[in-house]
């Protein structure tokens, strides 16, 4: 494969390119692995940079309705949008979330969108690394938007919120008045709650959803990224196409609050740095469990069983056999 070709063609917008490259950074094959550091090197000196959005919401909730529904308002606007899944899960289900692209079928035939279905992978480390490649490849191929999107499972949304810009959560109308178990965690990463369905028979009870959750959200810690009124809950129907553009509208105001006021660039340091400390400890935990360090490690576990070596003095003397490198 020719790198400096395959960057020309990305940088002109070659959506087949873009996801041969896509498929380069996915895939573990060493030699590939090469290749898509030397693109991804090339694509990085020309700095294009996207706006990207973070969507998270159970099954069901109405991410791919929405992603259908925001999508096409952003591409009749004249926008380039791309979206892309990280989900960890897909291993097991089978499935890709995104696969059901019935939902976004007008979208995936839009010129102006490239959808990207997440790829089967096992381990939360790739998936992070492929999907945080993947955006910089899109926005390397000029798009002015990326969605991110995924279920919420677990630390899928850490990963989601260390890529994006900004983070959306996905509810739908409660039935009572409890706060449908969202974890407090996601709710102090979200910047705007979006509160879908509020249509038809379920718009009063996406009223209610929505005041609950603004009225959670004043009870969160004051974060210095947010203006006045951030982060707040919004209803939308995506199915009607109800509230998107508002929504679309708060989403600039804040990214453009938070690029003046010096949050946003600040925040993409600390994710660059982020990334770099999980880069790290991914290498190590995987020279940690390759077979001879296990052979190694076990060795030293008997030792430290029949009281030989202490357990401190095993550990770094596991280290200084196991010579650790990165790479
Ligand atoms: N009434 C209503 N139904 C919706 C809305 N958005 C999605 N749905 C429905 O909710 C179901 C799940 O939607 P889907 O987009 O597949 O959810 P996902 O699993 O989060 O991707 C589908 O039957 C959709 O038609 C909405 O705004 N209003
Ligand atoms: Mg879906």
């Amino acid at each position: 494969m020719d790198i400096a070709e395959l960057s020309t063609k990305i940088l002109s917008s070659d959506r087949r390119a873009l996801a041969r490259a896509i498929t380069l950074v996915e895939s573990g094959r060493a030699d590939h692995r090469a290749q898509a550091t030397e693109l991804l090197d090339l694509l990085a000196q020309h700095k294009r940079q996207a706006l990207r959005i973070g969507l998270s919401g159970t099954p069901g909730v109405g991410k791919s309705t929405f992603i259908e529904s925001f999508g096409l308002m952003l591409t009749e606007q004249g926008l380039r949008v791309a979206v892309l899944a990280v989900d960890p899960s897909s291993a097991r289900s089978g499935g890709s979330i995104l696969g059901d692209k019935t939902r976004m079928e007008r979208l995936s035939r839009d010129p102006n969108a490239f959808i990207r279905p997440s790829p089967s992978q096992t381990n939360l480390g790739g998936v992070a690394r492929r999907s945080r490649e993947a955006v910089a490849l899109c926005e390397a191929a000029g798009y002015d938007v990326v969605l991110i999107e995924t279920v919420g499972v677990g630390q899928s949304e850490t990963v989601v919120s260390e890529i994006s810009d900004l983070f959306l959560l996905l509810l739908a109308p409660a039935g009572g008045d409890e706060l449908q178990g969202v974890k407090r965690g996601i709710m102090e990463i979200a910047d705007v709650i979006l509160v879908n369905k509020a249509d038809g028979e379920l718009k009063s009870a996406a009223s209610r959803t929505c005041a609950d959750y603004s009225g959670a959200l004043r009870l969160l810690r004051k974060r210095p990224q947010d203006p006045a009124g951030f982060p707040k809950a919004l209803m939308v129907s995506a199915l009607e196409d109800q509230g998107l553009s508002i929504a679309w509208d708060e989403l600039q105001q804040l990214d453009a609050w938070r690029r003046e006021h010096g949050h946003w660039q600040q925040r993409r340091a600390e994710q660059a740095q982020y990334w770099f400390h999980e880069e790290l400890r991914q290498a190590v935990l995987s020279q940690l469990n390759s077979a001879e360090a296990q052979g190694e490690i076990n060795q030293l576990a008997q030792q430290v069983a029949s009281g030989e070596v202490s357990s401190v003095k095993a550990a770094g003397l596991a280290l200084a056999r196991l010579n650790i490198t990165t790479g």
